[in-house]
């Protein structure tokens, strides 16, 4: 049964062994530019207002502010959610649209319309999508290591309820075969060109044994049409994995009976430096366990009186099993609360009590646990291109005579 085998990421690893990699000039060269955080209301190529208290802009892409999502539900809204984009976002008329499926692994090869799409049976579900270089910014300002890429701090992560088409359906009724392995999804934005090599146009692989457990072709994001930065009129959501999996402006699928490979899972999105193989670490994919305040960075806080801290965790690999918080360095800590839903690929929300005494500079950290017993740790090894920071990140307040 080939699915069985590869619902074991490490046999489908195996089944990729040999794909040619790019020498570690190239990568250095191909790495992303990301510009320095700038409180901006707009960004090149993004078509949503980015207001500067919900956004940090950085080049092409936006990152999240925390503190706006202190007094928000469980789903980032739409106008909040954090953008990256290689290049820019289409405008596609959904009318025009089409899906085309083809492939080596494919006995039916087909396309099919917007109005098709959503006239299959829907599914809905809450998933975070999280960018492989969320945290990115803290090798540099808490590890005092060279990085390459935009320095996110946690904001390239957001929640959102999706609703769309299993990616098995499409598959199914495209006559998906037994030998498929690779599904490779590619978007409709414009091609990928860095320091003159064009890429082509985002896509990458993901084992059929992915494709058909719970990707979801997803044409809605909290209940509207997707927005344009999100992918309108459709885009993958690949719950756990490192958010490049879930392309967006999805135009076509590539179904396929021997391994795929393209950029992004051989010269991007793979861990390169000293750690490493020459070739990188086999291609990412779900993201690790992390944790957030909802507090401005360099928060103020009135010394003297209780103030409730809250937070979010999450984790690629399971349920948030505790958060802890230490007021002092990591000296002691303690444990948070943790409220409202508990979902795997989405985030848990947690809740604390301070009363700071001490005025003056003080630094909050949050460590989450998961149900597999992964701990965020106090550093996180190093990458060349500072993918998945997973480790405690130190958060700056000021506590000020109240
Ligand atoms: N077609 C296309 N899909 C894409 C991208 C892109 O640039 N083009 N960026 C990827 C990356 S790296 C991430 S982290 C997520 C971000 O999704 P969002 O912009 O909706 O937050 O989209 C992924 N899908
Ligand atoms: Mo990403």
């Amino acid at each position: 049964m080939p699915y069985e085998d590869l619902n074991d990421e490490a046999v489908h690893r195996r089944a990729r062994a040999g794909q040619p990699a790019p020498g570690r000039r190239d990568r250095l060269r191909l790495a992303a530019v990301g510009g320095e955080p700038v409180p901006g209301v707009s960004s090149p190529g993004i078509v949503k207002p980015l207001p500067a208290e919900t956004f940090i802009a950085h080049g092409t892409n936006a990152e999240m502010r925390w503190e706006a999502m202190r007094d928000v539900g469980y789903h980032v809204p739409n106008d909040r959610f954090f953008v990256r984009n290689h290049t820019s976002t289409p405008i596609i008329d959904a009318a025009t649209w089409r899906l085309e499926l083809h492939g080596t692994g494919l006995s039916n090869p087909r396309s099919f319309g917007y109005e098709e799409l959503l006239a299959l049976p829907a599914v809905t579900r809450d998933a975070a999508i999280e960018c492989a270089g969320n945290g990115r910014s803290f090798f540099a300002t808490q590890q005092d290591q060279e990085i390459s890429g935009t320095p996110w701090r946690l904001g390239g992560i957001g929640v959102a309820r999706w609703r769309g088409v299993p990616l098995a359906t499409v598959l199914e009724r495209a006559g998906l075969t037994p030998d498929a392995v690779d599904v490779m999804p590619r978007g409709l934005d414009p091609e990928y060109v860095s320091d003159g090599v064009n890429h082509g146009r985002v896509r990458r692989p993901i084992p059929v044994s992915k494709a058909l457990d719970d990707v979801i072709l997803a044409y809605e994001m909290n209940d509207r049409p997707l927005p344009p930065d999100h992918g309108y009129p459709v885009r993958l959501v690949v719950p756990s994995w490192i958010g490049l999996a879930s392309i967006k402006w999805v135009g076509d699928i590539e179904v396929s009976a021997s391994p795929l490979a393209s950029p992004w899972n051989t010269e991007f999105y793979r861990m390169f430096g000293e750690a490493y193989p020459p070739e990188g670490s086999a291609p990412l994919t779900v993201q690790g366990v992390r944790s957030a305040f909802e507090l401005p960075w360099n928060a103020t806080l009135a010394a003297g009186r209780p103030h409730v801290l809250r937070g979010r965790a999450w984790s690629g690999h399971g349920r948030i099993a505790g958060v802890e918080v230490s007021f002092d360095g990591g000296e002691t800590w303690h444990r948070a609360q943790l409220r409202g839903p508990h979902v795997v690929p989405a985030w848990t929300r947690w809740h604390i009590t301070w009363n700071p005494g001490r005025p003056g500079p003080h630094t909050l950290l949050s460590r989450a646990t998961d149900e597999t017993g992964a701990v965020q740790p106090m550093r996180t090894p190093h990458n060349d291109y500072g993918y998945m920071f997973d480790g405690v990140v130190h958060h700056p307040v000021t506590v000020v005579n109240g």
